[in-house]
């Protein structure tokens, strides 16, 4: 079995402020989270930006380059910056930093969808910023957009314009099919990086049976062309990570994901969540990647040719 990538996504566009203490928001925080994550086994660092000041999911390229060249000069981790943003952010403004750090990897989200955090609302009663609870609300009616169209302009904007590779985010069984659409049209290009979603509220549910089902129309659509991740949201992360780390793929971790290591046990650093799975996966025999070999079976080229 090959060795296990961990990617950690740092700080997301999902969770605010006020649902926990350890959630980065500043550059500094974002960096020195990152840092740590990479210190402590992850090999690719998800990320995306929040405004220094109230913490809300930011698309200045600006923010961005006040962490990034910290995270590039400390790691030799692969830095892998978001093109999902929040879903607040206009496709415009969700490429505007990655197109200006021109990254070795991006995230590309496979398909338009519902994308609930409204649910949260209900668990907690205090929030410490005003953009919070509307934030959180704004998802009842909100379509996480990424047509077709779209996908085809990050592609050849990222793509062929920046030479940047994807992490292939996969919510349900159509998205599958809709990168072997692209691979069908040569548009993509193998290995694929298919990172398959559970749990999140309008994509498929954290299930057993959806994992499976999902690994197995993956290995039908791609074969070896693809390399398997999975991350699962909120309490479903560790063990679905697990499971699936078992059947062979790799894992994302971090706080963009869960805020916990255990119930009602917040995680105090993005690290603590790489510890966590090392910790599950290396007695099992299951061995992490190195930054360089995750490269390698990326087919990733280096971080060499960054813009910061
Ligand atoms: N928050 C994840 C469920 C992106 O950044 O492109 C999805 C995500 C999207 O990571
Ligand atoms: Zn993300």
């Amino acid at each position: 079995m090959s060795k296990v990538i961990i990617s950690c996504a740092v700080t997301g566009a999902v969770h605010t402020p006020s649902m926990s203490p350890y959630l980065p928001c500043t550059p500094s925080e974002i960096a020195a989270e990152a840092i740590g994550a990479a210190e402590a086994g992850a090999s690719v660092l998800h990320l995306h930006a929040r405004d220094p000041e109230t913490g809300k999911p930011t698309p200045d390229p600006k923010v961005f380059m006040q962490f990034l060249p910290r995270i590039k000069q400390s790691t030799d981790a692969v830095i892998n910056i978001t093109t999902g943003g929040s879903h607040t952010m206009t496709i415009e403004e969700r490429l505007a930093a990655p197109l200006r750090a021109s990254p070795e990897l991006c995230s590309l989200n496979m398909g338009s969808m519902n994308f609930g955090l409204y649910p949260m609302l209900g668990k907690y009663k205090e929030f410490k910023y005003d953009w919070e609870a509307p934030h959180l609300e704004a998802s009842r009616d909100h379509i996480f957009r990424n047509t077709f169209r779209d996908i085809e302009n990050i592609l050849d904007k990222l793509g062929n314009g920046h030479g940047t590779k994807f992490e292939f985010e996969c919510y349900d069984t159509g998205h599958l099919y809709t990168l072997a659409h692209f691979l069908d049209r040569k548009l993509v290009t193998p290995p694929l990086f298919v990172q398959t979603i559970f749990g999140i509220l309008g994509g498929t549910g954290a299930d057993t049976e959806n994992l499976l089902h999902l690994k197995r129309l993956a290995d039908k659509l791609f074969g070896d062309q693809y390399l398997w991740s999975v991350m699962a949201a909120g309490r479903h992360q560790m063990p679905f990570i697990t499971m699936g780390a078992i059947n062979g793929a790799s894992v994302r971790v971090g706080l963009e994901d869960s805020l916990f290591v255990g119930k009602g046990r917040l995680a105090k650093s993005n690290a603590e969540q790489v510890r966590l799975i090392r910790s599950i996966l290396e007695p099992l025999s299951l061995e992490i990647a190195t930054p360089a070999e995750a490269r390698e079976v990326l087919a990733l080229k280096g971080g060499d040719n960054v813009a910061f």
